[in-house]
């Protein structure tokens, strides 16, 4: 068993599968905002991608362009030339987790598909004219985000009516969109965006009432891992977030969501095994009798 990996036993097979899906973040960028530039070589991305797998990830998701405020734009060339080698590479490992390419275009997602990915994350819903069509026409996943604005004037002051409300009324007319783009509904998760036009306060109300996202139906993704708010909460760098990720990510879980959308997968996954078998009716499945310290 490699370090950091979850004990098989536990994970997979005395409990039963856990109740929840870890997707992995893999920015090959140089400039996101906590890992940028880690990643950029694809022999560094695709060993941290099994690294992550190894750690619990179910999903790999593989960024060429980084969507923190401000950031400047790529083209899709770029973009392709940083995420399909490390597409390919996973692929090619063999790699049993389930490969997501992390873009708003949709010339970058055809080519990701082809690939090997068989999910898009588009934090801009399905933005790009031709993006329904291409994730349609794959039959691949995709996650709908929520965002107010876009990534360069996101943060400047954002305003809502009630955020939880309007983000479930967007993410409401995207899903209806989405399905009658023929995607199939149960291929589609959705997400309130934490951090996306979103203010400390609004994301805390988000996180708070993320049961009201849950009635929509689809699984809820979210992603809080080391984001600002946390450190806006705190006073931690970005390096010192974990603790707040694993808060808000148990928060969430409680509320509903069922995806989460780490850096660091196997913490997280520890905490989230612990909520699980406290909290969730249905699991552990399988208890045995067997003593645990
Ligand atoms: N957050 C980031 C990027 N993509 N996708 C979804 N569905 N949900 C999120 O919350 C989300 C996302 C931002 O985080 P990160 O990828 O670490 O940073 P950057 O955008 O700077 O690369």
């Amino acid at each position: 068993m490699s370090e950091g990996a979850p004990d098989p036993e536990v994970a997979a097979g005395r409990m039963g599968a856990p109740p929840f899906t870890l997707m992995g973040v893999i920015n090959v960028t140089p400039d996101s905002f906590s890992d940028g530039g880690r990643f950029l070589a694809p022999e560094a991305a695709v060993a941290q991608g099994l690294r992550l797998e190894a750690e619990g990830a179910e999903i790999l998701d593989i960024g060429g362009e980084s969507t923190r405020p401000g950031a400047a734009p790529v083209t899709a060339e770029e973009e392709k030339a940083r995420v399909l080698p490390v597409i390919q590479g996973l692929a090619d490992c063999g790699t049993s987790a389930r490969l997501c390419v992390d873009t708003s275009k949709a010339e970058v997602a055809q080519a990701a598909l082809q690939a090997g990915a068989t999910m898009v994350n588009d934090v801009t819903a399905l933005g790009d004219p031709d993006m329904a069509g291409v994730v349609a026409e794959a039959r691949a996943g995709c996650c709908l985000m929520h965002m107010l604005g876009d990534p360069r004037t996101m943060q400047i002051d954002p305003r809502y009516e009630d955020v939880v409300a309007d983000v479930k009324a967007y993410l409401t007319r995207r899903l209806e969109f989405a399905v009658a783009s023929g995607i199939a509904a149960e291929r589609i998760l959705i997400d309130p965006g934490i951090g996306f036009g979103k203010t400390m306060e609004h994301n805390l109300e988000l996180l708070g009432r993320l049961h009201e996202l849950v009635e929509l139906g689809p699984p809820v993704l979210v992603g809080t891992s080391r984001k600002r708010f946390l450190g806006e909460l705190t006073g931690r760098s970005v390096e010192e977030r974990l603790p707040g990720t694993i808060a808000s990510c148990l928060v969430a879980y409680e509320q509903g969501a069922t995806v989460f959308r780490v850096h660091d997968v196997a913490p997280v996954h520890d905490a989230l095994l612990v909520a699980a078998a406290t909290v969730s009716p249905r699991w552990p499945t399988t208890n045995s009798a067997k003593a645990t310290r």
